[in-house]
């Protein structure tokens, strides 16, 4: 059988993309060499190098910073901001975001990260993940801007995750649909393995942190037992499943259908995910898959963030559960 490569696929994109400059074929490329040495260094965490633990940092969000983090976040940082295609990078490890200066060969795009999603989970062997997000630049001058920093999920060029788990999963969409590809591991090679991902229009999966009933609001609570088959008129069929690693979480509901929930709580007025870096480019992607999200009441797609780090909740997953979910909500 025919194999396509990752690299392989997005060329013939450009090729299809009048006026393209091959800019962003070379920052999707850097970006797929970054995430294979993550590869390495997470399936290598443990064996030899001290690359386990914490680093005794800790970031933008007062979270441990752990050492696989600041390797991912320096690797891509390093990677990327050499690639002469980006003019500035956001990052969930770093309080401001770094700007290419002129003498750097500054390009087009602004990329913004969480280089290890779910790092927590690093040292028990559960999946992990890097996610990403690319505007252009929208600002006249040389200068990069609030503007820039701080655009419409709609405006997105790209956007894509990155799973470390039994395989490394990289899934990713530029407007043309969704698309994922595996990583062989004998090769280095990542191989299209899910063409033109759609998610379910409903699904019997619910996803969210049960631990934190106590803390929602009324009407969120509405919304979980009534999934759970306790309200009057409810499905019988949800089942729960929770990670605890959004990349994870995700991944499942956009190939099994379902929702995803991270809603706002009592610790979490905002919600605990970030807008820019997380809620945004998961967005981009299940609307591309023929789903939805929501931050509960708003589509994230038609918002913008006021802040690089800003939160907010996040409903993500099939379009019938999301009508669900902003029933309850807006009542
Ligand atoms: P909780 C991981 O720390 C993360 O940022 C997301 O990947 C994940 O969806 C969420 O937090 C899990 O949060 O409160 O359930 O541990």
């Amino acid at each position: 059988m025919e194999k396509t490569t990752l690299v392989q696929h997005i060329r013939k994109q450009e090729r299809q993309t009048p006026l393209a400059t091959g800019e962003f074929t070379e920052l999707m490329t850097e970006i797929m060499v970054a995430s294979k040495i993550i590869s390495n260094a997470v399936n290598r965490a443990g064996i030899g190098e001290d690359i386990f633990g914490i680093t005794g940092q800790t970031n933008v969000h007062g979270e441990s910073v752990q050492k696989l983090d600041d390797f991912a976040n320096c690797t891509f940082a390093k990677i990327i901001g050499q690639s002469g295609t980006v003019c500035a990078i956001a990052s969930e490890e770093m309080e401001a975001p770094m700007i290419i200066s002129a003498e750097e060969n500054p390009g087009k795009y602004i990329f913004m990260m969480d280089p290890l999603d779910g790092s927590s989970n690093i040292d028990v062997n559960v999946s992990i993940g890097t996610i990403f997000s690319i505007y252009r630049k929208v600002s006249k001058g040389s200068e990069v801007t609030h503007e820039d920093l701080h655009q419409p999920a709609s405006q997105q060029v790209a956007a894509g995750y990155v799973i470390y788990g039994p395989s490394t999963l990289f899934v990713y969409t530029s407007g043309e649909g969704v698309h994922g590809f595996t990583l062989d591991p004998s090769l280095g090679e990542f191989f299209l393995s899910h063409p033109d991902i759609k998610i379910p229009e409903q699904g019997s999966l619910y996803s969210i942190n049960e631990g934190n009933t106590t803390i929602w609001s009324e009407k969120q609570k509405q919304l979980v037992s009534w999934l759970k088959g306790q309200e009057p008129g409810s499905p019988q069929n949800y089942r729960l499943r929770y990670v605890g690693t959004l990349v994870s979480d995700f991944h499942r509901t956009l190939l099994k259908g379902g929702i995803f929930m991270y809603p706002a709580d009592e610790k979490s007025p905002k919600g605990k995910l970030r807008f820019s870096y997380e809620a945004a480019p998961m967005a981009f992607i299940v609307d591309q898959a023929g789903g939805d999200a929501t931050d509960g009441l708003k589509r994230i797609m038609d918002s913008q963030p006021n802040d690089i780090h800003e939160c907010t909740p996040l409903f993500i997953g099939s379009k019938k559960d999301i009508e669900i979910s902003n029933k309850f909500l807006s009542e």
